[in-house]
């Protein structure tokens, strides 16, 4: 593959850094075409070290220019330079190391370290980005205060920021002019930012509960300036969130916010300074969809919520990253399920862990919440560090009850403000304040895999008993074949005929605080535990895991009715709508066998009864409704298969296609009515009452289209007068789908006409063309690389063309003939050089091959085409090692 194999970091050989920095002076002089960064580093021994432990400085690709300690040139033989490291054998206890390099933004196309973006300069320092940008103690345990000055040409970069409070701006000869920024509270690397642009800003205010004003700027091109007051409201909405339901208030004067177009991953939240992809940010109604709405929503509250969570308290080293994201996904989310419907945000989040956490934690790239070993650490900002993550704080969160939690927060940001510490600390902080104790509990940090958890019960009319017995298992991962129990916990009801059934355990048993006598928290610890409720007057049907109070699988041998019961009366949102999908998934999983077996299709009368009855009931919840009408991905049944012998993905899309048209024809009334309904005249809001109207709408129409030309005229009409991007994508995406060739290259055509100027509704547009089920899709696909609309310089546009075609487009990805492998081995090929992060990204698909019958070796040639590349880069390299393994 290369011929030095990449090195392996292990989290057991963690080492205290041998010297620690007070301060950090940085000067960047910035031209068109290179960039001189001179560094002071005010350094001094760390007592906790060994006392010989010799200076490391991390640099890549960085030209040397000069490097002086204490005002004296060091000569050759007194530091030694390789590709990673810069070492200085003897350097004294304190010392002012001075460092000066050139470096060369104009050609960064990895887009970490300092880069350009169209015009602008800007940076990217997470995870160790900041090694492309001088030699320094690149680590996130080594933190200090850091004085930045910026130089640069004043009509190209009028606004220079970075992070901090500003110094009145100098203007310098030449047309130049200088900003220098303070920011007083210490940090390590990866928070560093700075922008330098022709940049224009949106300012609001906002007074904390301290009673400080801070300044809150949007700086943007000036082509978006009206895209900026969503994000704006979200940011006063997380500011005061944050005061309110943890206690935390802002610390700076000033917060500022950037958007850029070329950005890896979507938002970053460097002290004082967010930066963020232009997709997490900009909104207009008449560009942005209510899912683009509430990401933007959500993102921006994540981004300021790292201010306590990952800044002021930040991490130890890479292997604790969940400390600062797990805790702050949970935190975002439930800022959302507060802003919006609680239901739908948690079916949203269960939906993204089932479909891509509990596939990432059974194949080869499968990691524990915190890692023990990684090669390159861009490769672990994964779904199971952050949603896993954040399910783990959750359960720590339903364990505790909500006060003993906040008592747990409160003392964790008190005991380590300004420190860099483990997941260890959080754990511990969360004991001490609660009295719980979390020793089992914390395997859930050091277990990779997904828990099984098989329940049954028994009904004992004469004892008006009902027992429930849970067991629990964990399959073995890459590095661990054995699982020990984990505790779990297991929220439920039981539902009786008309209603939840007060709940009483026996004696002794244990269960968790009830919130009202119909609702419990089993804590689950051993493989096999029995709990006994008592006063049981009929046969229940158990409410199990409600919230899905775990992140665990769960069997429990429904019946139909069952299912259907709980649809329709269970009291928890999500197991509602859990019921629905598992009951949708028996009858599709009924119809592949249909279709395999080629026999008649037949469809349970029962799952039908049971949707239309949901579409006929206008008290319902539309959002929810929505959602129980969504039938599971393609993806996630055909991860469910591979379980099972393999997935075959056109017998999957076929059987999901099938009954879907099925739903659409025995409904055509019901979703015809229900799309009226939901019309309104009120203007656009992205409130939450009116996103689920939209929704459930919007899957209404989805319906219709896929039932005929009557469906497909009503998409057509909304297409055409829509006055807002949900609808009209919406529309769009029907006639994508179902429509004729004509009419849909028609829309297709239309609306890029339309939207030509706005990159971000042209990714839609990519997007939408990318995942329709034709079967050209794969030529539409290549021809659309050499589209003016597309460049694979920048990763909104290869998420939205690449991406979306080979996890969104199953059966043209998995085309018989591999061509869908070979079209994204080949992008990944051309990538991997330019930017190693998104090629490495990109090779989730493949990493599935032992998934796929029929097909799974197809796959696996491209993964040993790519791994024969002459330079494979070390993100590329890890994960062709592992899944190919
Ligand atoms: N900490 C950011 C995510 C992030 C990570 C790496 C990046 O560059 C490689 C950029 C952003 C967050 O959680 O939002
Ligand atoms: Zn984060």
């Amino acid at each position: 593959m290369r011929d030095a194999q990449p090195k392996v970091i292990y989290r057991k050989e963690y080492q205290v850094p041998a010297f620690l920095l007070e301060r950090t002076e940085l000067t960047f002089e910035l031209f068109e075409d290179h960039a001189v960064v001179t560094s002071q580093l005010h350094l001094r021994r760390n007592p906790e070290a060994d006392s010989g432990a010799a200076l490391e400085l991390n640099g890549q690709e960085l030209e040397l220019l000069e490097i002086a300690i204490d005002g004296r040139e060091l000569a050759p033989d007194e530091y030694h330079r390789d590709d990673e490291l810069l070492t200085i054998a003897r350097a004294p206890a304190q010392c002012v190391l001075r460092c000066r390099t050139r470096i060369h933004p104009q050609d960064n196309t990895s887009l970490e370290g300092l880069y350009k973006s169209r015009t602008m300069f800007c940076t990217q320092c997470e995870a160790e980005g900041f090694r492309k940008i001088t030699y320094f103690p690149d680590r996130p345990d080594v933190m200090s205060v850091f004085d930045v000055t910026i130089e640069a040409d004043q009509a190209l970069y009028p606004v220079l920021l970075s992070n901090g409070n500003p110094a009145p701006p100098e203007a310098l000869a030449n047309g130049r002019h200088r900003v220098r920024w303070h920011d007083p509270h210490p940090k390590p690397a990866y928070l560093f930012a700075l922008v330098a642009g022709d940049l224009h800003y949106v300012e609001d205010r906002f007074r904390t509960c301290g009673g400080r004003d801070v300044t809150l700027r949007i700086y943007v091109e000036e082509k978006d300036l009206d895209k900026c007051a969503h994000a704006m409201d979200s940011l006063i909405q997380s500011m005061r969130w944050d005061e309110e339901t943890y206690g935390r208030e802002y610390d700076l004067d000033i917060f500022n916010i950037v958007a850029v177009d070329d950005f890896n991953m979507g938002a970053m939240e460097n002290k004082g300074l967010n930066i963020f992809n232009s997709s997490c940010v900009l909104c207009r109604p008449d560009i942005t969809t209510d899912a683009g709405f509430e990401r933007v929503q959500a993102i921006v509250a994540h981004e300021y919520f790292h201010n306590w969570s990952g800044n002021r308290v930040t991490c130890r080293d890479w292997f604790q990253l969940s400390l600062k994201e797990g805790f702050t996904v949970f935190r975002d989310a439930e800022f959302s399920a507060d802003m919006g419907s609680r239901t739908v945000k948690r079916i949203e989040d269960v939906s993204l862990l089932r479909t891509a956490q509990f596939a990432e934690d059974a194949g080869p790239m499968a990691h524990p919440v915190r890692p023990d070993s990684f090669i390159e650490i861009s490769n672990f900002y994964t779904v199971t560090i952050y949603e896993k993550g954040a399910e783990v704080v959750r359960m720590i969160h339903t364990l505790l009850g909500p006060d003993l939690f906040r008592q747990g927060s409160d003392l964790y940001f008190e005991r380590h403000d300004g420190q860099a510490v483990t997941c260890e600390e959080f754990v511990r902080a969360m004991e001490d304040a609660s009295g719980v104790d979390l020793s089992q509990f914390r395997l859930w940090y050091s277990q990779a895999g997904t828990p099984r958890l098989v329940a049954s019960g028994h009904y004992d009319a004469g004892a008006a008993r009902y027992t429930l017995t849970l067991r629990q298992s964990c399959p073995a991962t890459p590095g661990q074949p054995h699982k020990e129990p984990m505790t779990i916990p297991v929220a439920l009801g039981l539902l009786g005929t008309a209603g939840n059934l007060p709940l009483r355990l026996a004696d002794d048993q244990p269960g968790g605080e009830t919130a009202d006598n119909t609702h419990r928290v089993l804590e689950l610890s051993r493989e096999e535990q029995s709990f006994c409720f008592e006063g049981v007057m009929e046969a229940p049907v158990p409410a199990l895991l409600r919230g899905f109070s775990a992140p665990v699988t769960l069997e429990y041998d429904y019946s139909t009715a069952d299912l259907c019961a709980l649809m329709s009366r269970e009291a928890d949102g999500f197991v509602r709508w859990d019921a629905s999908q598992q009951l949708a998934l028996r009858v599709l999983s009924d119809t592949q066998g249909q279709l395999a077996a080629d026999s008649a299709v037949v469809v349970e009368p029962q799952f039908l009864e049971a949707l239309g009855a949901l579409l006929a009931d206008p008290d319902l919840d539309p959002a929810m409704v929505a959602e129980m009408l969504r039938l599971p991905a393609e993806g996630y049944l055909a991860e469910l298969a591979a379980g099972q012998g393999g997935a075959d993905v056109d017998i999957i899309h076929q059987a999901r296609q099938m009954l879907r048209s099925t739903i659409a024809s025995a409904h055509a009334d019901l979703f015809a009515d229900c799309y009226q309904r939901l019309v309104t005249s009120a203007p656009f809001a992205p409130t939450a009452e009116q996103i689920g109207a939209r929704s459930l709408r919007n899957m209404c129409l989805d319906y219709l289209a896929l039932d005929g030309a009557e469906g497909l005229q009503l998409a057509q009409s909304q297409f055409d007068t829509a006055t807002n991007m949900t609808d009209r994508l919406a529309a769009l995406q029907a006639i994508a789908q179902h429509g004729p060739d004509q009419q849909r290259d028609a829309a297709l055509a239309r609306f890029y006409a339309d939207w030509e100027q706005e990159t971000l509704v042209v990714n839609q547009w990519l997007q939408v063309q990318a995942a329709m089920p034709v079967a050209d899709a794969l030529e539409r696909v290549r021809a659309l690389l050499a589209h003016p609309a597309f460049d694979i310089r920048n990763p909104n546009k290869v998420r939205s063309l690449i991406g979306a075609f080979s996890n969104a487009n199953p059966v043209n990805f998995h085309r018989a003939d591999g061509e869908g492998y070979r079209l994204l081995a080949d992008i990944i090929e051309q990538l991997d050089s330019r930017n190693p992060q998104i090629a490495a990204r990109l090779l989730t698909p493949l990493t599935k091959w032992r998934n796929y019958r029929g097909r799974g070796e197809q796959m696996r040639a491209q993964l040993q085409r790519l791994a024969a590349m002459p330079t494979v880069s070390r993100d590329v390299y890890e994960v062709l090692d592992k899944a190919l393994a």
